[in-house]
């Protein structure tokens, strides 16, 4: 599956349908501030010489679950479950792996370079001496140095830009920007969209502004389909990019056909099927052509499915690059 072509325009109405999801959205309070920050990002990466032969290559990596207010001051809301340590670990890797990378995550999400800290570092990793001061607990110290220096030196460098999202209003309205600021490098970006991403939303304008109260009883609720953004992402606003999207199941009977659906319906060129239950164990890669089961290395202590996962996605980006270029 290449670029798309005339015929696979989308249709008036789904357009429709978006323009005016963005048209009633709260606007985002730092949108200026946003598209600032991506030009000098995109603009540094295209005219760095890159590692591994790797130049101009830009990743957005999506992490997390969005969230779908019910009230507009909001109290309550609808979540969708993902810890974001799929989203965190890739980016690493892609960052091993020569590529610059635009980590669009939920504010809260696990974050890259972060995953052997424990639980709540904040109390565990500090030591109170006496009155004035805090000392690192020797146990973490290597732990905390290394997430601080590795972190700090990837944002300074300017191969990391890390972009939070809490709402579907905020994560759709963020990855319209990044699409339009990644849509010059053609085949050179990938959209690795491994967010849980909600399939139904209150419209802003039909929203209670303060908290909902129970004293009128069981509550109903009619909840809007979020416009198919996949569709328009895909066909309008990067079409030359590489496109990985992943499917979550519990039912491991429908994974497969529901990843081949996605696949299709959406013209991903990868979409990546995992079970709930073994996500972290191993997914099986959909394409075109094949269906590859990619697993952790488990000999390994602290091995990651998602090294082996980018290393396939980086092969076959490489291969489609050359193929859009040949
Ligand atoms: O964030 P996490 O590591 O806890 O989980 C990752 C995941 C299961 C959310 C991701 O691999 C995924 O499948 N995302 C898409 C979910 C969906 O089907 O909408």
């Amino acid at each position: 599956m290449d670029a798309v072509d005339d015929a696979d325009k989308l249709p008036e109405t789904a357009i429709n349908e978006v323009t005016s999801f963005f048209e009633s959205a709260p606007p985002l309070t730092d949108a200026a501030e946003t598209e600032i920050c991506l030009k000098e990002f995109v603009d540094r990466n295209t005219s760095l010489s890159g590692i591994n032969g790797k130049a101009n290559r830009v990743v957005c990596v999506t992490s997390g679950g969005t969230t779908v207010p019910l009230e507009k001051q909001c109290v309550r809301y609808i979540d969708n479950f993902a810890s974001g340590h799929r989203g965190a670990a890739s980016t690493e890797y892609f960052l091993k792996a020569g590529y610059s990378v635009i980590f669009l995550y939920r504010r809260g999400g696990c974050q890259p370079f972060c995953s052997l800290l424990p639980d709540d570092p904040l109390l565990e990793c500090f030591t109170v001496a006496d009155d004035s001061i805090i000392e690192m607990d020797p146990l973490h110290a290597e732990t905390v140095k290394k997430a601080i220096t590795e972190t700090r030196a990837a944002v300074a460098d300017g191969i990391l830009l890390k972009l939070p999202f809490t709402t579907i209003f905020e994560y759709l309205q963020i990855l319209q920007l990044i699409s339009a600021s990644l849509r010059g490098l053609g085949p050179s970006a990938i959209f690795y969209l491994a967010a849980a991403v909600s399939d139904f939303y209150v419209p802003w304008e039909s929203m209670a502004l303060h908290k909902i109260q129970s004293a009128s009883g069981p509550l109903d609720m009619r909840l809007a389909q979020v416009p198919k953004m996949l569709s328009v992402l895909r066909n309008e606003w990067a079409p030359m990019a590489f496109y990985i999207s992943f499917k979550l199941e519990t039912d491991k009977d429908i994974l497969l056909a529901k990843a081949d659906m996605a696949l299709k319906k959406y013209k991903m060129h990868m979409v990546i099927a995992n079970e709930l239950s073994t996500r972290k164990e191993e997914v099986i890669v959909v394409t075109e052509q094949e269906k590859v089961t990619v697993r952790r290395d488990s000999t390994q202590a602290g091995a990651e499915v998602e090294c082996p996962l980018v290393e396939l996605v980086v092969d076959r980006h490489s291969a489609y690059i050359k193929k859009v270029d040949a």
